[in-house]
């Protein structure tokens, strides 16, 4: 009797091993066009991670969407969940989505985080911000929530980056109400400038104009999940999700509409048509687009590792449902090549840590933290 009791504890234990060790990096050497590597498990057992944060001292931070943050030493080791992470609306595609560092972390110990938060009227995506201290992350506040909040749980983007004059931005998914991405009272399927704390940054373009938000940058986004700074340019770039088809990689610019959903290459999940406009005067063309099946782009950095020469200056994206890292090549300022390098796993987000590898969260509710080394 205690035998059988000790020997199905025993096969429960290997099943729970076997499942925690069932990541599927890929096992050997990846080759691609222009260059080789392989794939290190940093951490795993990270449910749905969504955005990454190095800190000076060698450590990252992670987010898992359901609202969990969490350290990780550069063994890997992961902390417990740090007490004080923002309350998130974790249904659907909501949950704690990005961080980032503020500029001058090192002094402020500031982390901002961007995730969706229920409210009165529904769900809508806010910015908090803490100090990471030695208990976690105190004097938690929100500095920022978009409006409206709607129903559902579809659509909040989101993902921030500094410019290099010290404004914050953000971008923000049309919450499944496509004509909210062409109107400017609301502040779905738009990017915005912020100022740290979260006001609108001076200067923005629509500021003053009657029923406009003034937090608004650009318009005219479905559910932008990657924002990056060219290291070089200092511009920003964003790569939106289109429907079916219509991924896109925009070069923001102040008071642009990108043009949801009045133009997209994309179309209905049905096969229907959205609009019969690709281009429309007065909107800027998209400079990529996946047609006619979307990659789900999540997550983008600009390569400029040194690890990886033969691919400085090309931006990578991940791609969600195309389970690969797709390298797109840059010329005068444009992408004009695309290679998809099939890993087997959702890439969530792509990063190009401090020393120099390049950084890939897989987006599963067994996520990894992996890392690519050059061979
Ligand atoms: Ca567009």
């Amino acid at each position: 009797m205690v035998r059988r009791l000790l020997r199905r504890l025993l096969l429960s234990l290997l099943v729970t091993v076997a499942a925690a060790s069932a990541w599927a990096q890929p096992a050997g050497p990846v080759q691609t066009e222009r260059a080789a590597f392989r794939v290190s498990v940093i951490a795993s057992g990270l449910e749905h991670p969504w955005g990454l944060a190095f800190l000076p001292d060698g450590r990252m931070l992670v987010t898992e969407r359901p609202g969990r943050v969490r350290l990780v030493s550069p063994d890997g080791a992961l902390s417990p969940p740090l007490p004080g992470a923002p309350p998130v609306f974790a249904r659907g595609q909501g949950g704690l989505h990005d961080v980032l560092l503020h500029r001058d972390f090192a002094r402020t110990g500031l982390v901002y985080f961007c995730h969706a938060a229920e409210g009165a009227g529904g769900a809508s995506t806010a910015i908090s911000r803490g100090r990471l201290g030695e208990a976690g992350i105190e004097g938690l506040e929100t500095i920022f929530t978009a409006t409206p909040r709607t129903g559902g749980a579809l659509h909040f983007g989101c993902r921030m980056v500094w410019d290099g004059e010290g404004f914050l931005h953000l971008s923000l998914g049309d919450r499944m109400r496509p004509d909210q991405s062409q109107d400017l009272g609301s502040h779905n399927g738009k990017t915005l400038r912020l100022t740290e704390d979260g006001r609108p940054a001076p200067g923005n373009p629509f500021a003053g104009r009657e029923g406009a938000l003034p937090e608004i940058w650009t318009l005219g986004h479905r559910n932008p999940q990657a924002m990056t700074v060219h290291p070089e340019t200092g511009r920003i770039w964003v790569v939106d999700h289109g429907p079916r088809g219509g991924d896109e990689v925009n070069l923001l610019e102040a008071g642009a509409n990108y043009g949801w959903p009045r133009a997209t290459h994309g179309i209905n999940y049905d096969g229907s048509t959205i609009t019969p406009h690709r281009s429309l005067p007065g909107m800027v063309d998209p400079l990529w687009v996946w047609v006619p099946l979307s990659i789900a782009p999540s997550g983008a950095a600009f390569s400029f590792s040194a690890a990886f020469p033969a691919w400085r200056g090309d931006l990578l994206v991940g791609g969600l449902r195309e389970r690969a890292l797709v390298r797109l090549s840059m010329d005068g300022g444009r992408p004009v090549a695309e290679e998809r390098i099939p890993l087997g796993e959702r890439i969530r987000d792509v990063r190009v840590g401090p020393d120099g590898l390049i950084y890939l969260l897989t987006d599963s509710p067994r996520g990894a933290i992996w890392r690519l080394h050059p061979l």
